[in-house]
């Protein structure tokens, strides 16, 4: 089990992430997203909105922001987004996660009120919890809505839950394969 930033996830260890996704190591990983490099000092981070002032981006963010549950499902392993608060939907996901076998990915999004809230006037922990809380869209209801009605709304929910081999499973295959072959150890 891996629990991280979206820092250190999708900048930092971006490599390790989408290549455990499409390997489907068996991990599950839990993102705690607030949009912003925290502990840090409030820096950009591939997951900071376009235009948002941080400490690094004075003027605004020119970049675009990762999509972190659809970047782990190009390989198609199971992804879920969790928007607070954590409802007993949210929780049976995450249970489901960890018993997922193969690659698991659950993006749970947080509130930074000292970095974020406090220099975007988002304001503090409470009051980011409610904007959070007001703009989460449940997916089925993303799906009946028009593309301009979901900007700026948080679709949580479970993307992606495919069944496939993991890689203990695919070596062991290619292992035996050698093994008859006489090629192995
Ligand atoms: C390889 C490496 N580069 C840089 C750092 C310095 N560093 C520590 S935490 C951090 C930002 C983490 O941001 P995030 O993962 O979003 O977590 P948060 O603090 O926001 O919870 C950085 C850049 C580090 N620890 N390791």
């Amino acid at each position: 089990m891996v629990v991280s930033g979206d820092g250190d996830l999708t900048a930092i260890g971006g490599n390790h992430l989408i290549h455990a996704a499409r390997r489907n190591i068996a991990m599950s990983v839990f993102c705690v997203n607030n949009g912003i490099y925290g502990m840090t000092g409030g820096q950009v981070a591939p997951t900071t909105p376009l235009g948002l002032n941080t400490v690094t981006t004075p003027f605004g963010n020119a970049e675009n922001p990762f999509d972190i549950c659809k970047l782990v499902g190009a390989p198609a392993p199971p992804s879920w987004r969790a928007g607070p608060p954590t409802t007993a939907a949210d929780r049976q996901d995450r249970k489901k996660a960890i018993q997922k076998k193969g690659f698991a990915f659950v993006e749970v999004i947080s509130q930074c009120p000292v970095e974020f809230g406090r220099k975007t006037g988002m304001g503090n922990s409470v009051q980011m919890m409610e904007h959070y809380k007001q703009n989460s869209v449940s997916l089925a209801k993303a799906k009946t809505m028009a593309p301009e009605e979901l900007t700026g709304k948080i679709v949580v929910g479970e993307f992606l839950d495919i069944n496939k081999p993991e890689l203990i499973e695919t070596m062991a295959a290619v292992r035996a394969k050698a093994m008859a072959s006489g090629g192995g150890d």
